[in-house]
């Protein structure tokens, strides 16, 4: 059938079929879905048992609570950031630290502190490495933002988030910071690994088919709020992880990469001024 005849059919069924009040976008989404999928079909010539797989593949995914994770894995997530950035390019709103994908794995309502906060509970403190971070929210005028909320969340030294990895105590290395007077956020925690797609899992079985692993480099996210100001949605990749350019998930920028340095002593950290917060 050529594609004409499929838009007049999809709308057939989408529109011309409804007989009581409808919601006008979600019949033009579902009628624009179910039309492009028709014409793939059409194209592609796929059959009836790819098709009933593919649908039970979905149902599969969404029963393991793996959709969220498809949808980075397939850089769905990341297209939405493409086009956040192009709406605010085209609005004169540049400039600041880049966004990146939010990912599956956000809780909300981690303990909250001001100033500056530990988010490991020192349960792998013998083989971890010590990290401390810290900077300052601005706002769109350049100016500091005290009392702005800083979510931050990562995984442990095995890739695994708190909550999803039961054997973690409940928000381990989830904070919420809010700013100091002056705008400044700083913390302690342990030097995340990676993140990997479950090897069983229905992502991990897609990415397998199409010859891809499922490896994040380390990263830490952020979620960055004020009333008043844009939420930023963020992450920084660890320098040096052999996945940094080349996570599944499609979320490391330029701009995400903070230098790491690394101190023996901690009078080092004095001279390196990076633990001012921490005195
Ligand atoms: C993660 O930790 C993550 O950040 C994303 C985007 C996807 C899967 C796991
Ligand atoms: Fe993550």
């Amino acid at each position: 059938m050529n594609h004409a005849d499929i838009d007049t059919l999809v709308k057939s069924w989408i529109v011309d079929a409804a007989d009581r009040p409808a919601n006008p976008r979600v019949q033009q989404i579902v009628q624009r879905l179910v039309g492009d999928l028709c014409k793939a079909i059409e194209d592609l010539d796929i059959s009836q048992s790819e098709f009933w797989s593919g649908l039970s593949y979905l149902t599969e995914a969404g029963k393991a609570n793996e959709l969220g994770l498809l949808a980075p894995g397939l850089g769905l997530e990341r297209f939405l950031d493409i086009r956040a950035d192009e709406a605010e390019a085209k609005a004169g709103l540049e400039g600041g630290t880049p966004r990146t994908i939010e990912g599956p794995l956000y809780v909300a309502g981690a303990p909250e502190c001001t100033g500056f906060a530990r988010l490991d509970d020192g349960t792998e403190s013998d083989r971890a490495e010590v990290l401390f971070m810290q900077g300052t929210v601005y706002g769109q005028d350049g100016k500091p933002v005290p009392g702005a909320k800083v979510e931050v969340w990562h995984a442990n030294l095995m890739g695994n988030y708190s909550f999803f990895d039961k054997s973690q105590s409940d928000f381990n290395l989830r904070r919420t910071i809010v700013t100091d007077e002056n705008g400044r956020y700083a913390f302690r925690s342990i030097l995340p690994k990676g993140y990997g797609c479950p090897p069983d899992g229905t992502t991990q079985q897609l990415l397998d088919l199409l010859g891809r692993h499922g490896q994040r480099p380390a990263h830490i996210h952020f979620f960055v709020s004020a009333p008043g100001h844009r939420k930023l949605t963020t992450q920084i990749n660890i320098d040096g992880d052999e996945y940094l350019w080349d996570d599944f998930a499609f979320a490391s920028r330029e701009g995400l990469v903070p230098p790491v340095t690394r101190v023996t002593d901690p009078a080092e950290l004095d001279a390196k001024r990076v633990n001012a917060p921490f005195a």
